[in-house]
């Protein structure tokens, strides 16, 4: 299939199109949003946490451009085994895979970690470690989905990846509650936490039941989920941690960091 071919077929299908092009629309808007709300934040910290977190929508807009371009989109023909094996909707039985989606992920997810991990008042290990696991989930993730000569193995990165995953979590969950709690962030952090951990599980339940796993939602439904759980993960996530540092600057500039002070001469 021509790039343009993919374009139109996505244009075609209204549902589909309009879980990227609401996205397209919202990241937008966000990114105005959040350079207004930055106007005079002056600690280095603080502009730290916005500079990652302003990222999260200039990531996603360009996530989504691709997306509905056709650019970052292929008909793939699943390997025997696969539910959609020879049904696809695409050329030969291909089946729509958003494959930029995963990509992106790789670039838009460490910036909320850093984000996250700056709030908490981390140290260097553990923000290491945190980024490389996420970045190695999603690119694991991207070769689940454009495995197509095994079943089987499609499975076997799905599980590599969700192995990368346990990290980020035990991190998020472990690691940096407690450095939140010195820092003295914990309120905060706990809120953007529980939201961060609720929706990031919702991603690889929906990959496992979508086209490119089981198959038992459609290609439109899987990515309005997709789309649905970014709205929240990243859009209202920003919003709130940057609303937050805004009106808490000076707990920021003098939190304890492991990563020490972030002011000249601290
Ligand atoms: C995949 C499939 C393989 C197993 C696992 C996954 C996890 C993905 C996650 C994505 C989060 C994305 C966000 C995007 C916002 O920009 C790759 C679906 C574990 C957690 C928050």
């Amino acid at each position: 299939m021509t790039q343009t071919e993919i374009f139109e077929y996505i244009q075609a299908d209204a549902l589909l199109s309009a879980s990227l092009w609401v996205n397209i629309a919202l990241a937008g808007l966000s990114i105005l949003a959040f350079v207004y709300m930055g106007r005079n934040v002056e600690d280095p910290r603080a502009q730290l946490i916005f500079v990652a977190t302003l990222m999260v929508p200039l990531v996603s807009i360009s996530s989504y451009t691709g997306l509905v371009s056709g650019l970052t989109v292929s008909f793939l023909e699943m390997p025997a085994g696969h539910a959609l094996a020879g049904a696809g909707t695409g050329p030969n039985g291909g089946v729509f895979t958003p494959w930029g989606r995963y990509l992106t992920w790789a670039l838009s997810t460490p910036m909320i970690l850093i984000a996250l991990g700056l709030l908490a008042g981390t140290n260097m290990s553990k923000l290491f470690t945190a980024v490389v696991a996420d970045i190695g989930m999603c690119v694991t993730g991207l070769a689940a989905a454009l495995t197509t000569s095994s079943y089987l193995l499609r499975w076997v990165w799905y599980g590599i990846s969700c192995a990368f995953f346990v990290v980020v979590l035990y991190i998020l969950l472990a690691e940096w509650a407690e450095d939140a709690e010195v820092a003295g962030t914990a309120d905060i952090f706990n809120t953007l936490k529980v939201l961060t951990v609720v929706l990031w599980l919702g991603y690889p339940i929906f990959w496992a039941l979508g086209a490119e796993g089981i198959a038992v939602l459609d290609v439109a439904v899987t990515s309005w989920a997709y789309s649905g759980m970014d709205v929240i993960a990243k859009y209202l996530f920003a919003f709130l941690l940057l609303r937050w540092v805004v009106n808490n600057e000076s707990t920021v500039a003098a939190m304890a960091s492991g990563l020490g002070s972030a002011s000249r001469g601290g």
